[in-house]
């Protein structure tokens, strides 16, 4: 990709005191603005991926010293290296951490979060609904809505945070508050209500919800797993693998307004098609090991690994220890009411 210029090159030094009353004023003029013109877009990210090897033994180290009840949340958020905060431009991933006993207190906030839970089981509760998740779990706290954690169980659980952070700031739309007075919200719903309301493909007659995010909590890979390998044998793209999203089930649309997600099946020795779009794309290793060419560039994945695919960048991933699940989740949502979503894939990695 070329880097942008100005359209008169050095324009400014030809005429030093023009520019110069032009800047006291608080004004450019178009013409020396780099990327006004820009092709293709520019973008202050790059590839990365993150290796839970390297970073849950410093969550443990962390455990130490920090707990959730004092700073609110053990967790760690993961910073694109040619970024000062987020994962990509819009969304923030990192790694949470809650031991056996343990709470972190309640809040809402306008961010939205995903949780895919890795290792152990506990509860998030949402809006009064304790949701219980273990692994391959999907558990949503959607804007404005009371969450906490709470962790009956005897091992460590650790989930991937997945945020539109650096999005809502963005939009100086940032709100965040402490439930009043307690430590953990009530109770107020039975234990994975919303599944048993919209879990299973259908949904109440006559439902109430009026929410943009789906009404539905959680999404156990209980059943999403199989419905993966059940939709990879009935869709007949042996080596590509095979993809679904997670939906709101009312709608058919993303599950939160800002974030949609998906899950992918490669199975060993295969590798999906090159793709390329304009929203960035994070994904979480599940299951298998392989690596990505990100852009040209081969980065390597096992086993709750993270790693980000930047806007715009070809990426192609192969499985080649086991057969491989992966989650992702994507600003996409973000781009489609202002027709900003372009995507190209091939049956090649293209020349770059
Ligand atoms: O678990 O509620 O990584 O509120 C960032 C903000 C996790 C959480 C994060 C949050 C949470």
């Amino acid at each position: 990709m070329s880097t942008p210029t100005s359209i008169i090159p050095d324009a400014e030094a030809a005429h030093p005191e023009f520019y110069e009353a032009l800047a006291a004023q608080h004004v450019k003029a178009l013409w020396t603005i780099p990327g006004t013109l820009a092709p293709e877009p520019t973008l202050d990210e790059v590839p990365y991926v993150w290796h839970a090897r390297d970073l849950w033994p410093l969550l443990e180290k962390a455990a130490e010293f920090i707990s959730p009840d004092d700073a609110e949340r053990r967790a760690f958020n993961a910073s694109n290296p040619k970024r000062v905060f987020g994962t990509s431009h819009n969304l923030v991933a990192g790694y949470q951490m809650v031991l056996p006993g343990e709470t972190a207190p309640a809040h809402r906030h306008t961010p939205s979060a995903i949780r895919l839970m890795l290792r152990g089981g506990g509860i998030t509760t949402v809006e009064g609904e304790p949701v219980w998740m273990e692994r391959g779990d999907l558990v949503l706290t959607p804007p404005v809505s009371w969450h906490d954690h709470r962790h009956p169980g005897d091992e460590p659980m650790i989930w991937l945070d997945g945020l539109d952070v650096p999005f809502v700031r963005g939009q100086h739309a940032q709100f965040a508050e402490e439930y009043p007075n307690e430590q953990l919200q009530d109770l107020t719903r039975p234990q994975d209500a919303s599944v048993a309301e919209y879990g299973v493909g259908l949904v109440p007659a006559h439902s109430t919800w009026t929410r943009k995010h789906s009404p539905l909590n959680k999404y156990a890979y209980s059943t999403t797993r199989p419905a993966l390998l059940r939709l990879w044998e009935v869709e007949g793209s042996p080596t590509s693998g095979s993809t679904l999203e997670y939906v709101n089930p009312l709608t058919g649309g993303p599950v939160i307004p800002t974030i949609s997600s998906y899950l992918s099946y490669i199975p060993e020795g295969g590798a999906s098609k090159p793709e390329r779009h304009t929203p960035s794309k994070i994904f979480c290793v599940l299951e298998g090991g392989g690596h990505s060419i990100i852009n040209g560039e081969r980065f390597d994945w096992e086993e709750n690994d993270f790693f980000v695919v930047p806007s715009w960048h070809w990426y192609q991933h192969i499985a080649d220890q086991g057969d491989a699940v992966l989650y992702s989740l994507s600003d996409w949502p973000i781009y489609e009411p202002f027709d900003l979503v372009r995507r190209e894939v091939r049956d090649e990695y293209p020349q770059l």
